[in-house]
């Protein structure tokens, strides 16, 4: 009964060496080690020995059965880890990628790209400055005086007497010419301030980009043409604008842009779209630029009028609102 044992002890060691997969292992288990297995059952036997044998059987078959389970266990563990290394390296390439949300510009950002990107073309330098001034940058520089309805503390965001957010990027502009002589070429965009009550076609934050053009002999006809390009490279070929009259206290003559527009039904209306002007002497004079020697002319509109016009958005408040369902139609 003992070398019975031992031969079931080594046939169980010898068949654990043939085993390579945890399906085999499982078929080993089964056939030794479970309450039914060959080492199983032959604890089982022990008890129908002859009591003087018992004690000897006991002691070989528990050694046996602790044997062939230390080497199962062991076997097994291998297995599963070789197993899990198998299974991180299997990559099913025919599920669906998980998607990746790509951001992109905002629509007033790509709208002022494109516009670089035009004035780029035309020669024109970017210039940027602060967006908190003092007045003479924001106000007496560019020939608006004291008691100009624009320097109303109301209309403003004062910070305190002699600083504000600036109301417009001419600062920008009065800042190069300041520091530097003619031939002038820059555009110059950023963002603005004025507490206006906000509504679908006001915010107490825009954006403006101005140009300026000074140099000697420099006369309206560059200004048209400047602006003639401008207008059929953003809003396409075919479209009609015109010259209108006006007044800012920074150019003299001054004109107003008006673009000929279809509006949803299909009806075409005049839409003011900026302003224009020749350079005022009495800028030139503020900066100490020769207003003898030297002309120039600058034009300014709104970033966010702009994009509204072109992408038909109704509602500035939009713009500004950060919902991703709107931002990404653009
Ligand atoms: C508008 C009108 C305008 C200017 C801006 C300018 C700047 C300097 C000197 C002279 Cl430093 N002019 N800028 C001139 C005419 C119109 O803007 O409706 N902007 C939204």
């Amino acid at each position: 009964m003992l070398e019975q044992f031992k031969k079931t002890g080594k046939e169980a060691l010898a068949d654990l060496k043939k085993v390579t997969d945890l399906a085999a292992l499982e078929e080993f288990r089964v056939k030794y080690l479970s309450r039914k297995g060959q080492i199983i059952q032959m604890l089982s036997q022990i008890g129908k020995m002859p009591s003087e044998e018992k004690p000897q059987a006991g002691h070989l078959a528990n050694k046996i059965k602790k044997e062939v389970t230390k080497a199962f266990e062991q076997l097994k563990s291998t297995l599963a880890q070789s197993q899990q290394v198998q299974s991180k390296e299997l990559i099913d390439v025919t599920l669906p990628g998980i998607p990746v949300s790509i951001g992109k510009p905002h629509v007033i950002t790509q709208t002022l790209n494109e516009l670089l990107e035009i004035f780029g073309r035309m020669g024109f330098a970017v210039a940027y400055g602060p967006e908190v001034e003092d007045e003479w940058h924001n106000f007496i520089a560019l020939n608006i005086g004291p008691e100009h309805p624009a320097r109303d503390p109301s209309d403003n965001f004062y910070i305190d007497d002699n600083t504000l957010l600036r109301s417009q990027t001419s600062t920008i502009q009065i800042r190069v010419m300041e520091r530097t002589k003619p031939p002038i070429r820059i555009v110059a965009p950023g963002r603005v301030y004025r507490p206006d009550t906000v509504d679908a076609t006001h915010m107490y934050m825009f954006h403006q980009l101005e140009a300026l053009v000074i140099d000697e002999g420099v006369s309206m006809v560059d200004m048209k043409t400047t602006i003639e390009q401008f207008i059929h490279t953003f809003f396409g070929p075919d479209t009609k604008w015109r010259f209108r009259p006006s007044f800012f206290p920074f150019t003299e003559p001054s004109a107003e842009v008006d673009l000929l527009l279809k509006d949803k039904s299909g009806k075409e209306n005049w839409v003011e779209m900026g302003g224009c002007g020749m350079v005022d002497p009495n800028v030139f004079d503020a900066v100490g630029i020769d207003s003898e020697k030297y002309t120039g002319w600058a034009f300014g509109f709104g970033l966010e009028r702009l994009a509204m016009r072109k992408f038909g958005i109704t509602d500035i408040r939009l713009l500004f609102e950060n919902d991703l369902r709107f931002l990404s139609q653009f």
